[in-house]
């Protein structure tokens, strides 16, 4: 189709076994300016460790660990194998009233090394659905001990759970709500934690803030706390630009949560395996939730794979009546499925023989100082930082919010550095493998494209 061909395909025939088709009009890509895209296409044919190979033979230093989830860098042998082995032996099994022993085998290693009192995981195969199958553990939970007036849901202003239709409700992203009418009732949202006026420039933790926690007595006052099953946070708000939570903020929401009978949800599909320096976030902020959404990280993103961890509290509560009857009416057809089983101990093996879920923390201030080195550069508002997460906030063009970011994207991109963008923020997130030159070399990246752009 016009418009979707590229002219000279031959350069587009990769230096790898992938070719790449010239006619891109049939897949409506996700999140995504398609008809731009199409114009322009930017390909990526192979990976290996900390960089992508484009489809026209570049090395482009990951800067994003894909979209937050290739913790361990790309093509890992022991992942790579296990996913072929398994396929092989196993490729399938039933997930409902069959089991196999890989899945059982990754709960286990997914509980020992998750924070103490989380002792159960049901399995999806996203971050979206691990967001669903969290909140709707949390509606029967109450439901099963009798309190089944606890029906809403509280999640927070730029808070992202997904593009399902619960993770969206309780979500806070204006523009992937507004599309898609009611959503779903007796929900309510705290406010975001961002504070540029008062915390611009902060190091890890932003001083100011903690007292937006207590927003929820507010909410809690407005509704009744017998009225509401669960708070859905994420420990760092990842998709609307890195929002990291005041000190202090998490655990006065614990405390809020607990002293109201309210579950606590962390979201942990950004911040888990290891991104903040430790295994999960809970470990960071040194609070546990009752319930844990986890995905990406698991798998490495090589299979997609989620995992919803729930304390015994919740779990015992399902474990009553008849014991031929089925406890909870939810599940998918690949929940546990034993490829994604099988990369997903792969993965935490790799994790475990490199120490990569705190390898954050020692890199963590060699990342904070390149980071924010950036300070003074053209654009720049604003630098954060946490783990191995960096956001830089840039002003935007008058009248075209999020152009200038995307220019810093693709700038970076033709020069090799593969950034993220949301609005007018450069989000960073790199493979956990990166090494220290590399940390510089990005930044660098990101500095000559700064000053390169309008
Ligand atoms: N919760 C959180 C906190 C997430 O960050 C999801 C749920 C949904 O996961 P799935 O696997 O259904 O996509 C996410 C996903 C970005 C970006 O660049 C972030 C996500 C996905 C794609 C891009 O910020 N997060």
């Amino acid at each position: 189709m016009a418009g979707s061909r590229f002219n000279g395909s031959e350069d587009f025939v990769s230096n790898s076994s992938a070719v790449v088709p010239n006619d891109l009009s049939a897949f409506w890509m996700p999140f995504t300016a398609n008809r731009q895209f199409k114009k322009a296409p930017r390909m990526f044919v192979a990976a290996k460790d900390m960089h992508y190979t484009t489809a026209d033979g570049r090395q482009v230093l990951d800067g994003t660990a894909g979209l937050w989830c290739v913790n361990a860098g790309h093509a890992r042998p022991k992942i790579v194998e296990a996913i072929a082995k398994q396929a092989a032996e196993l490729d399938y099994a039933p997930a409902f009233q069959m089991g196999h022993p890989k899945a059982f085998e990754l709960a286990n290693r997914i509980v020992d090394i998750a924070p103490k009192g989380l002792d159960h995981v049901l399995f999806t195969n996203s971050g979206s659905e691990s967001v669903e199958t969290a909140l709707k553990v949390a509606l029967a939970y109450h439901r099963v001990k009798g309190d089944g007036a606890r029906s809403r849901l509280i999640g927070r202003e730029r808070g992202y759970h997904g593009v399902n239709f619960g993770g969206i409700s309780v979500g806070g992203i204006v523009t992937n709500r507004k599309m898609f009418g009611t959503l779903l009732t007796g929900v309510d949202h705290m406010p975001h934690t961002h504070n540029l006026a008062k915390n611009a420039f902060s190091k890890g933790l932003p001083e100011h803030g903690v007292d937006l926690a207590d927003e929820l007595e507010r909410i809690v006052t407005l509704h009744d706390a017998s009225t509401i099953a669960a708070v859905i946070v994420e420990p760092v708000a990842g998709s609307t630009g890195v929002l990291i939570p005041p000190a202090g903020y998490l655990k006065r929401l614990r405390e809020i949560t607990k002293k109201h009978g309210i579950l606590l949800i962390f979201d942990e599909v950004i911040t888990g395996f290891g991104r903040l320096g430790t295994p999960f976030g809970a470990d960071y902020f040194g609070v546990t939730p009752d319930i844990m959404v986890t995905a990406k990280g698991l798998t490495n993103g090589v299979i997609p794979m989620g995992a919803v961890l729930v304390s015994s509290e919740i779990h015992d509560a399902f474990m009553d009546g008849p014991e031929h009857v089925i406890e909870f009416f939810h599940g998918y057809t690949y929940s546990g499925n034993p490829v994604a089983s099988a990369a997903g101990l792969a993965t935490l093996e790799t994790y475990k023989d490199e120490d990569l879920l705190t390898r954050g923390a020692a890199l963590a201030p060699v990342w904070q100082d390149a980071l924010h080195s950036l300070k003074g550069e053209p654009h720049v508002i604003d630098i954060r930082n946490i783990g191995l997460v960096g956001a830089i906030e840039l002003e935007p063009i008058a009248g075209s919010p999020t152009k200038r970011a995307f220019s810093a994207f693709l700038k970076c991109f033709e020069d090799g550095y593969l950034i993220r963008t949301t609005g007018d923020i450069i989000a960073m997130s790199p493979p956990l493998i990166i090494s220290e030159s590399q940390i510089g070399e990005l930044i660098d990246g990101v500095r000559s494209a700064l000053r390169s752009i309008a």
